[in-house]
């Protein structure tokens, strides 16, 4: 039985007393014993402030990115050690954005993914898919070739620590979601891959995630897919009223 997870990614978006006034009117609507995990990834610069504030709230604050040294002459990185010890228990990694706009390439998510592991921080690894591909069948080799490389050297036991999510480029920040077909179908191929590479215990235990213009509208046909354990949600995540409705899906 796979928890259901829903993560919020704010982005560069909100500053820091916005950050703190979000946490204090999730908490008051967030039920203490909630079937769903929920968890929003924001900018290290108040990452801390925001773990204390949730102190008293299920709610999980974790990082955007990491990179994939613990520490040295990297000016400007952001340490996963230092995640760590400031409260995050899990990072996004690989997200689209990161891809287009810092040029991170599967080797270099790879690196980060153990680096996140060797610290105890729980990677979300994301996956993007671009336009067209789904249409012309490139979509397999696209998406397998992308988990090939960032699992690359993963243990069965460290397996059971990440989560993938399937982000179509071609989703994400447009308003136009995949439908709940074509998401139950990357994430399916996804688990599928998973299961090709180590087995289907792994597969089954693993978290696969659907990210791209998520709203509390079509949250829940999203969710009644066998193979979307969660989601992952950027603009829809950015108010509390929002993200409790999307964290309530099921009522
Ligand atoms: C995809 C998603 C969050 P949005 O990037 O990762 O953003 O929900 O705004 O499409």
């Amino acid at each position: 039985m796979r928890t259901p997870f829903v993560v919020g990614n704010w982005k560069m978006n909100k500053t820091a007393a916005e950050a703190i006034q979000f946490v204090q009117e999730v908490a008051k609507g967030l039920p203490s014993q909630s079937i769903v995990e929920s968890a929003v990834a924001v900018s290290p610069l108040y990452l801390q402030s925001m773990v204390t504030a949730a102190k008293d709230c299920p709610l999980e604050i974790m990082g955007e990115n990491i990179f994939y040294e613990q520490s040295g002459a990297y000016t400007g990185e952001v340490s996963p050690q230092v995640l760590k010890e400031v409260g995050a228990n899990y990072v996004l990694l690989g997200h689209s954005e990161r891809r287009m706009y810092f040029h991170e390439s599967d080797e270099i998510i790879n690196r980060k993914v153990m680096a996140a592991l060797e610290v105890g921080l729980k990677p979300i690894i994301c996956c993007d898919e671009t336009m067209g591909r789904q249409a012309t069948g490139d979509q397999i080799h696209w998406v397998v070739s992308q988990i090939l490389t960032d699992l690359r050297g993963l243990t069965d036991e460290q397996m059971k620590q990440i989560a993938i999510a399937y982000e179509p480029s071609w989703a994400i920040g447009t308003g136009t979601s995949a439908t709940a077909e074509q998401a139950e179908e990357g994430c399916y191929l996804i688990r599928q891959t998973v299961a090709d590479i180590y087995n289907d215990e792994i597969a089954n235990e693993i978290r696969v995630l659907y990210g791209g213009s998520v709203n509390p509208d079509n949250i829940a046909d999203l969710m009644a897919k066998r193979d979307i354990d969660g989601v992952l949600v950027g603009n829809a995540s950015l108010q509390s009223d929002s993200f409790l409705k999307l964290v309530n899906y099921q009522k």
